[in-house]
């Protein structure tokens, strides 16, 4: 089996724009922390990312909850993205037709290809739905995630779904950059000369909790040790566990679990590439 390869010199070796910029910034902060931010008002928004900034390489967004929504918004969270040094992960899980995830992608009130680095689509639509984003987002040097697995109770995407995921990558490795999954992805799809290719897809892994095993509405939670050092995951994608109860965002709270979460997930990979 080969060794295992830092962030660092995956970002040397790869050759997707988005990707490299993540794995740089993971390296250059030693945070493989993406923070969720899923909060409906602007200011709490804006409040908890300028508090858990330093801490996370990517933020993770859903623009369209956000009630009071007006483009002074992106320009704020640009901003914050200089600041804390992070990349913008908009997670827009797009499910449509090439032609209409195109428009979505660029157009409309939120514009995300303007300002995600990163976003996400379902495979369901097949091959078409990567051509269409990448008709947008390639020039833009944006990077996508498919969905291969979800983290919820019950998920339809197992097996051979999650094998077609993983094939409609490996046939698109100009535009798709990785996956959010549970695990990695080498083994899956029947790749022949598995390891000996360059190919180097990030999995990106929502459903991390340390304190709570899952919510009310079918959210599975595993540990920061489970995801990255069990299961050969690479960037933890944390929630409700860093920020709390959006309604009354208590910084010192929030800093204290964002700096809890990036510890923790970055222990698990020095344990990961030592092993
Ligand atoms: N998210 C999941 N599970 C998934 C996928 C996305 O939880 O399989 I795909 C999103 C939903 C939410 C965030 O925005 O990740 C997790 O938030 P919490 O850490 O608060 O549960």
């Amino acid at each position: 089996k080969p060794a295992i390869l830092s962030y660092g010199e995956r970002a040397r070796l790869h050759k997707s724009p988005a990707a490299k910029a993540l794995l740089e910034v993971i390296e250059r902060k030693k945070s493989n922390l993406c923070v969720s931010v899923d909060v409906t008002k602007q200011a709490d928004f804006l409040k908890v990312i300028d508090v858990v900034g330093p801490y996370a390489c990517l933020i993770k967004t859903h623009v369209d909850i956000i009630e009071d929504f007006d483009p002074s918004l992106i320009k704020n969270l640009q901003d914050l993205s200089v600041k804390h040094d992070f990349l913008i992960f908009e997670d827009r899980k797009f499910a449509d037709i090439g032609n209409t995830v195109a428009l979505q992608y660029s157009s409309g009130v939120h514009k995300i290809a303007s300002w995600s680095h990163i976003t996400n689509a379902h495979p369901v639509p097949g091959p078409s739905i990567i051509t269409g984003l990448a008709s947008v987002g390639k020039p833009l040097g944006r990077g996508l995630l498919l969905l291969a697995e979800m983290s919820t109770k019950g998920s339809l995407a197992t097996g051979s779904y999650t094998e077609e995921a993983v094939r409609m990558a490996r046939a698109h490795d100009d535009f798709v950059i990785g996956f959010i999954a549970q695990r990695r992805m080498e083994d899956v799809g029947l790749l022949e000369n598995a390891g000996e290719s360059e190919e180097d897809f990030l999995i990106l892994t929502p459903g991390v909790g340390l304190d709570s095993k899952g919510d009310s509405m079918g959210q599975q939670y595993r540990t920061p040790e489970q995801v990255v050092l069990e299961s050969g995951c690479d960037v933890i994608i944390v929630g409700r566990g860093i920020y709390g109860k959006s309604d009354n965002v208590d910084v010192q709270a929030v800093q204290s679990q964002a700096e809890r979460y990036r510890t923790a997930g970055w222990e698990a990979y020095q344990k990961r590439i030592s092993h």
